[in-house]
């Protein structure tokens, strides 16, 4: 009446037990190396921590007039002219100061945002440092590795219940 496993039925059954339990474990550990990737593929693409951006101040202009930096990074400013220049914010939330020849101004951005600045000498000289999040730039760029992203369309024929 009662249904006894043989020693080799046991066996069967360990062995398809073990096999499984590889399997699960190989897809976990590959999954893991896949995200750690897939992460590593991001930050070699943006070439990305913290990083800094150099701005020219020369010929009473900022060059380049307009950069685009992440959260953290930190902007340089660098007088190049024998005239004197400052970097001031437009809403004063941060001012160089007066730059001799060869001067340098450095800040770190910890916020999105545009910021608009001018020489306060020269009001004239305008730049501004566009701010923006890290996550914006990673996403696209994780979700293409992948090929995560489905882009939307139409229902597949046949899918639905229509
Ligand atoms: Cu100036």
């Amino acid at each position: 009446m009662e249904v006894r496993r043989t020693g080799p039925g046991k066996m069967k059954l360990i062995r398809r037990m073990l096999r499984t339990m590889i399997l699960v474990v190989l897809g976990a550990v590959l999954g893991m190396l896949l995200g750690v990737l897939m992460l590593q593929i991001a930050s070699a693409a943006t070439g990305h921590s913290a990083g800094n951006t150099n701005v020219a101040i020369a010929g009473f202009a900022y060059s380049p007039r307009q950069v685009t930096v992440r959260v953290g990074d930190t902007v340089t400013w660098t007088n190049n002219d024998s005239a004197p220049h400052t970097v001031t914010a437009n809403d004063a939330s941060f001012d160089s100061g007066t730059l001799g020849q060869g001067g340098v101004y450095s800040r770190t951005f910890g916020v999105t945002g545009v910021f608009s600045y001018f020489c306060a000498i020269h009001p004239s000289m305008t730049g501004s440092v566009r701010v923006i999040s890290e996550t914006l730039v990673y996403l696209p760029l994780v979700q293409k590795a992948g090929q995560a992203s489905v882009p939307p369309g139409p229902p597949a024929v046949g899918a639905g219940g229509q």
